[in-house]
């Protein structure tokens, strides 16, 4: 069930970046990267980080389309198995982004694990986020209400939830509320022990879910 999980590698350091993606990498359904790890040791570290997992980069792209495809194209060059854009930019962006991502896996952002203004547009984002192709949509696993609401209007698409562990979430209540995935950063990284900490987390989903 390890394989629910997506780690959320937002370390600065690549040598820390690289053990701790070695110690999770094949346990996870895949690491996601943000800022932090890119601003520091840029883009490929995507490359090797690859070698350990499926890496989603977590760009929250929000450009006009020439400018998200640009970012796309350098993503997919690198290896990245999925990139996460925001989708109130409209449809042109974000189909923009799913032209360039080729075989890539696109998340769009229909709902924030912190309140936000697209809490007033959540179903608007989700039908644009269909009408342009993407593969899932990232809704919060730590705010019920906008998780099950973003899993009424999700069709097939896959769900992904951060704000579970760190921000309060529960990941076997976002489980069943409707994430096909769950992100979880600081809950693993920061702790003594990596991996037995993903390992509680998959534990709590065989417990409660295999009932
Ligand atoms: P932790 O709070 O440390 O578990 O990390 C959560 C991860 O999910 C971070 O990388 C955030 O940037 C990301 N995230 C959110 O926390 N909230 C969101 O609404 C969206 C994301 C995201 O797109 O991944």
């Amino acid at each position: 069930m390890d394989n629910k999980i997506i780690f959320a590698l937002d370390v600065y350091d690549y040598n820390i970046a690289m053990e701790l993606a070695k110690k999770v990498g094949d346990k996870v359904f895949a690491i996601k990267v943000n800022w932090p790890a890119i601003l520091e040791n840029g883009i490929k570290i995507v490359r090797d980080l690859s070698k350990y997992s499926n890496i989603i980069c977590d760009f929250k792209l929000a450009d006009i389309d020439n400018t998200v495809s640009l970012i796309t194209d350098k993503v997919r060059e690198y290896g990245g198995y999925g990139i996460i854009s925001h989708s109130f930019t409209g449809l042109n962006s974000l189909k923009a982004v799913v032209k360039s991502a080729g075989n890539m896996k696109v998340f769009s952002v229909v709902s924030m694990s912190q309140e936000s203004y697209l809490d007033n547009i959540t179903e608007e984002l989700v039908q644009i986020s269909k009408d342009a192709g993407v593969y899932g949509l990232v809704a919060p696993g730590n705010r019920p209400y906008y998780l099950k609401k973003v899993k009424e209007l999700a069709g097939g698409l896959k769900i992904i939830s951060p704000g579970v562990g760190a921000q309060g979430g529960n990941i076997v209540d976002a489980m069943i509320l409707g994430s096909d995935y769950v992100i979880i950063g600081r809950s693993i990284y920061n702790s003594p022990d990596p991996g037995e900490a993903l390992s509680n987390f998959a534990r709590d989903i065989n417990n409660k879910l295999n009932k």
